[in-house]
């Protein structure tokens, strides 16, 4: 049977074995409900770097430039990291180059995966379907918060779990845990995300309705995937 597992960290991602999986890229706060978004209001595609310079060179290029540390945006940048940005009239039939503080990076940890896709709680149900009709073994990788683990994340992969537990086999302990919390949290997810470490640092930049949206179940019927170091739609 094929397997799921779930790794909490970018610092425990050296413990999983990526080759021949689908690794599923998730930062709900708010890398990858960037992505998503940005990729169903028509951006051409998307390029993640790690680092602020990789990001930057691709002005040249004809790119525009987004990212953010420490969740603002970065000063001479074109777009931020809120999915409004992303849903912008300028972004549409364009190429974008993006950096964040933790999305960004986990991508990046995950080139020696089959298939790299993008998940959020805005595609949750497309990222299901997706991963059901492929053969291969799943691992959900949460961004988390510069190698600490987080709320959001881990709620996004119990909901993945709780979904996919007829098709696959846990591969270790995280599924579990992930799923129980997300039993548990369910019935008021945009209540404890809230309340998270990441949610409290964002209200800071006043964007609670960022937060709000990047809970929305299923807004987006489409799956983000990294070919040639590009995230397209399938
Ligand atoms: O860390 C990331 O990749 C970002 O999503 C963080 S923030 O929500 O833009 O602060």
């Amino acid at each position: 049977m094929k397997t799921i597992d779930v790794c909490l960290s970018p610092d425990l991602i050296h413990l999983h074995n990526l080759k021949d999986k689908n690794v599923v890229i998730v930062d709900i706060l708010r890398a990858t409900s960037c992505m998503v978004s940005g990729l169903a209001f028509g951006i051409d595609h998307i390029i993640p770097f790690s680092n602020l310079e990789g990001s930057q060179a691709m002005k040249a290029e004809g790119y525009l430039i987004a990212g953010e540390r420490g969740g603002e945006k970065v000063e001479g940048f074109d777009l931020g990291n809120s999915p409004f940005d992303y849903m912008d009239e300028k972004v549409v039939g364009k190429k974008v180059a993006t950096t964040t503080t933790n999305g960004t990076v986990a991508i990046e940890k995950s080139r020696a995966a089959l298939n790299v896709i993008i998940g959020a709680f805005l595609n949750i149900t497309a990222v299901v379907n997706y991963l059901k009709q492929r053969d291969e073994s799943v691992i959900v990788f949460c961004a988390g918060w510069k190698g600490k683990v987080n709320l959001e994340d881990s709620l996004f992969a119990g909901a993945l779990v709780e979904r996919l537990q007829n098709d696959f086999a846990n591969e270790c302990d995280s599924p579990l845990l992930v799923q129980a919390a997300y039993q548990s949290m369910k019935h008021d997810l945009v209540g404890f995300v809230k309340n998270s470490s990441h949610a409290k640092r964002l209200n800071r930049l006043n964007v609670h309705k960022d937060i709000e949206y990047c809970m929305k179940l299923d807004v987006f019927d489409l799956v983000p995937i990294l070919k040639e170091g590009k995230l397209v739609l399938l």
